[in-house]
Formats: C-alpha cells, sequence, structure tokens
C-alpha cells in the first residue's frame, strides 16, 4: 500500500475515513459560476461554501469554472489541472485540532493568458449566472485619494488599445457582455468578494467607467442586465508552506501539491440583489442582507486594519507572523487602544456589544498557533491596504475633531517600515507595487520629515491638517531614534 495518495479524480476515493472527500458525482455538476482569481482565499472561501452547498443539499446546479488572468497564476493552473480540479482544504483550530477536506466544486478552469478567446466564450455562457471575482485590492486599479477608477492605468490603456485580447478583468467583462447582448442572451451577477469598502458598487462604477470610453452603446445593457451585490467576505488564509504539503502527506495520506491552509472561522455575508434566483448558499452559513454597512465597516476598519498595523509593527520588530505578533503584550495592547478610542467611535452603524465581541474575536483569531500567516503578506501592497483600512478611520476622526494619536503613529510607522530595515538592522523585502516611490521618499523623510506625508496620491492633503501633523511627526521622531517596542510601551504608557 502507497505511503500517500497523490490527489486527482482517480484516488481521492482511495484517502483514509478521516479526510472529507465530495460525495457527489462530479461529473453530474453544471457550471454556472465562473470564478476569476483562483487564489487561495477563494479556495478557502467562495470554493468552499460551494463545495458545502453541493455536498449537504445536492445542488448540483452550482459548480465553478476556475479563471486566472495572470502570467503569475501558472502555478495554479497546472495543479489544477493534474489534480482535476481537486485540492485539499486543511482547517486549523487554535487547540491544534485540524482536518482535512477535498473540495470538489472546481470543476472546469480556463486560463486567461493561453487562450483569452475561450476565456470571453466561457464568461458569455448562458449557464454562466453569477461571475464572481477575487483580484486584490490592486486589482480594481482605483486612484486611492478619490477611490475612482483609474482610467490612465498602463494595463487599463493597453486593454482600450487591444479589445480583442485583454488583460484586466475590465477588458474580458467588456468582450463578454457585447457577445451576450448580440447573442440575446440574459446578462449575469458580478460578484465581486475583495476587501474593498462597497466591492460591488464600486466594480459596477469601474466598469461602467471602462465602457463608457470603449464601447459606450453597451452601458444601458449593462444597467438593465446585471447586477453588483456588494459582499463582506472573512476567512484567514496564509500562504501555503511545504510544512503543510508534508503534513497532510503524514497525517491523512494526501499527496496535494498546493493544499489551502485556514483557519476554521468564516463569514460571507452578501447584498441580496442577483439577476437568477440566488444561490441557497445560506443553508451552509451564509447571511443575505439588504444593509451591508455595518458588516463591511466592522470587517475592513477592525480586521483589515488591524491585520495592517501589526504587519508593520511587527515586521519593524523583527517579527515575522501575525501570531508572533499578536501574542506579544505590548503590540496587542496599542492595538487595543487604537481600537476603542479611534475606530469604535467611527462605528456609528454597529451596537456597542457587536464591536466588542468582534474587536475580542479577532484579536483570538490571530493568536491562533498553528496558523502560519506571514507578516509579508500582510504587508504586501500596503499602498493599497493603508487608504483602505487606515485612513477612513483617521479621515472620520479629523471630521469630528476627535483622537487621532494612534493614526499617526500608525502612518508614522508605516513610513519608518518603509526604510526596509528592522529594528535589529535585518532588511526585509518591500512587496508593493509602489515600493520605488516608498522607498525613495521614506529616504528622504529622514532629512525632511514631512515627504512621506506629502505623498497626495496616498494621503491627499493630510500634510496640511493642524491636528494631524505635530502627533505625526512626534511619532515619527520618537521610531527613528527607538525601538517601534519602546515607542509601543511608552505610548501605552507602561
Ligand atoms: C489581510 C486579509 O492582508 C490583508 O489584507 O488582512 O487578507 C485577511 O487575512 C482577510 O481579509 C481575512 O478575511
Amino acid at each position: 500500500m502507497p505511503k500517500f495518495y497523490y490527489l486527482n479524480a482517480e484516488n481521492v476515493a482511495l484517502l483514509p475515513k478521516e479526510v472529507a472527500i465530495p460525495s457527489y458525482d462530479r461529473n453530474q455538476i453544471k457550471t454556472s459560476i465562473l470564478h476569476i482569481g483562483v487564489s487561495n482565499f477563494h479556495r478557502s472561501h467562495q470554493a468552499y461554501y460551494t463545495h458545502e452547498l453541493i455536498e449537504k443539499y445536492k445542488e448540483l446546479n452550482y459548480g465553478i469554472c476556475g479563471v486566472d488572468l495572470l502570467e503569475s497564476d501558472r502555478k495554479i493552473y497546472s495543479v489544477l489541472k493534474d489534480q482535476d480540479g481537486l485540492f485539499t482544504l486543511y482547517t486549523k483550530e487554535n487547540n491544534g485540532a485540524h482536518k482535512a477536506k477535498v473540495i470538489g466544486s472546481i470543476v472546469e478552469y480556463f486560463y486567461g493568458p493561453e487562450n483569452p478567446l475561450a476565456v470571453i466564450e466561457k464568461m458569455a455562457h448562458p449557464d454562466i449566472e453569477i461571475i464572481s471575482l477575487t483580484i486584490a485590492e490592486d486589482g480594481y486599479h482605483l486612484n486611492e485619494i478619490t477611490g475612482e477608477f483609474d482610467i490612465n492605468h498602463p494595463e487599463v490603456t493597453e486593454d482600450i488599445k487591444n479589445p480583442f485580447n485583454p488583460k484586466t478583468v475590465f477588458g474580458y467583462l467588456t468582450r463578454s457582455f457585447k457577445l451576450r447582448k448580440l447573442r440575446n442572451l440574459p446578462g449575469c451577477t458580478i460578484l465581486s468578494c475583495d476587501n474593498i469598502k462597497s466591492n460591488g458598487d464600486t466594480m459596477k462604477k469601474s466598469l461602467l467607467n471602462y465602457v463608457s470610453k470603449i464601447e459606450p452603446d453597451l452601458l444601458d445593457w449593462i444597467s438593465n442586465n446585471t447586477s453588483f451585490p456588494n459582499t463582506m467576505v472573512d476567512r484567514i488564509t496564509p500562504i501555503t508552506h511545504s510544512t503543510d504539503i508534508h503534513s497532510l502527506k503524514e497525517d491523512f495520506q494526501i499527496d496535494d501539491q498546493w493544499p489551502v491552509v485556514s483557519e476554521s472561522f468564516s463569514q460571507w455575508v452578501i447584498e441580496d440583489k442577483f439577476i437568477h434566483p440566488r444561490p441557497v448558499w445560506d443553508k451552509v452559513g451564509v447571511q443575505y442582507t439588504n444593509n451591508i454597512s455595518p458588516f463591511e465597516n466592522l470587517k475592513l476598519q477592525v480586521l483589515n486594519a488591524s491585520h495592517t498595523i501589526l504587519g508593520i509593527l511587527g515586521t519593524l520588530h523583527g517579527y515575522k507572523t501575525v501570531y508572533e505578533t499578536a501574542n506579544d503584550p505590548d503590540f496587542i495592547r496599542f492595538l487595543q487602544h487604537f481600537l476603542d478610542e479611534e475606530v469604535s467611535p467611527t462605528l456609528t452603524d454597529s451596537d456597542q456589544d457587536t464591536i466588542e465581541d468582534y474587536k475580542k474575536n479577532i484579536v483570538l483569531r490571530f493568536q491562533n498557533p498553528h496558523i502560519n500567516d506571514q507578516l509579508t503578506r500582510i504587508c504586501q501592497e500596503s499602498s493599497a491596504k493603508v487608504p483602505l483600512f487606515i485612513l477612513p478611520t483617521l479621515n472620520h476622526q479629523l471630521q469630528h475633531n476627535k483622537q487621532v494619536k494612534g493614526a499617526a503613529f500608525i502612518i508614522a510607522a508605516w513610513t519608518r517600515y518603509n526604510d526596509g530595515v528592522d529594528d535589529n538592522d535585518q532588511p526585509y523585502d518591500i512587496i508593493d507595487t509602489k515600493s520605488g516611490t516608498l522607498i525613495r521618499t521614506a529616504a528622504l523623510s529622514i532629512q525632511n520629515p514631512m515627504k512621506f506625508i506629502e505623498l497626495k496620491a496616498i494621503f491627499n492633503l493630510l500634510s496640511e491638517d493642524a491636528t494631524f501633523v505635530p502627533l505625526y511627526l512626534d511619532a515619527l521622531a520618537q521610531l527613528r531614534t527607538n525601538t517601534v517596542k519602546n515607542c509601543i510601551q511608552n505610548w501605552t504608557g507602561k
């Protein structure tokens, strides 16, 4: 008997009993969801919920067709091809309990760079009722200040010039909608699953802006035949480590080239506006709502903001994981202080008990010692995350003449983070589309401390705010002469 089984359709039934495997016949599934961006997060979240729906309620009409559009996605393309779309979801709880479940909901896969026309045809196929997206914060090409679509982004202008060979999701959607219209087919629901406030509305606005430049005749069709529900998505999903691949073999006899690890917690709230009857995802834990805003605000301004803060501060200290940082009382004290004093007052659409429970719960989730969530993942693309997760709180507090000392410290720490060297003089990589500007400007701010916040493309007019500036300058001066740990100890009065 082999010690482990290579994961594919043929071998899945041979796996040991402890592994949950699909009990449904995957050949009977009709594909009605097309998902763009088959990331780890998509696999631990939307693909998981859809698998549960098929598994528990035999809803065979909800298969997923995975699609990737980026050159950098070649690996997932080849893994899913080799494994017949199957992969393992490896969940790990705080107490060490862990489970392996083979997810079977991705029944087809297309790779854009290899055959863009096939992707466009599939997106226009009448069976596809939902096109869902995880294209990450920077995939929306938003201008950080205005929050509006950046029509001059180089990738967008390329697609405008080459509409038949698109690279961006905007180019692909436009071509496929054009086909649907020409063929008199129904439209579909576009379901954004990214951590952006009003992600559906944002996608709609951006797409309409793009379409107005390239296919203005399509605008009415889109308005009448598509919908863009806003969603709140949540499940901490780190990158997969070779140790995870190894322990799945050891503990469960599964040889999976790219399993997905996640916490057991998961949440998905979706605005109830679908073009076709909505999937009954609510049977497997999804919440449909007509008021998404409180859910979005809690998630983005509390959880994602806290991640960004621990990511920046922890990296400066020399920590590598969320878990280490969240188990250090100094860092948690700083975080809690910021959440209590500066974030909670902005969450006017949630009641106090809900906010308090939420804050407690995220800290427990961050402290899970079995989720090896690297700070590099958290800090990646901070230039898109800080404006989404930290600046709304800061701006709200400033507008209401309320406390911004914590937010000023966080922005100063982000400036110091872009020096690229931690408090032990160890260098780290800054992985960001804007890394050149960030690193250069952080260096200039050693001589002229105002320089970094004068990056108007990120901070808008913050460098002119008389309340914020002195707090920021003071925090930056401290961070440049002292370790982050000492600074937060002083800061929280310890
Ligand atoms: C993280 C998220 O890097 C980040 O922005 O905060 O990926 C986070 O892990 C997920 O939103 C959790 O649901």
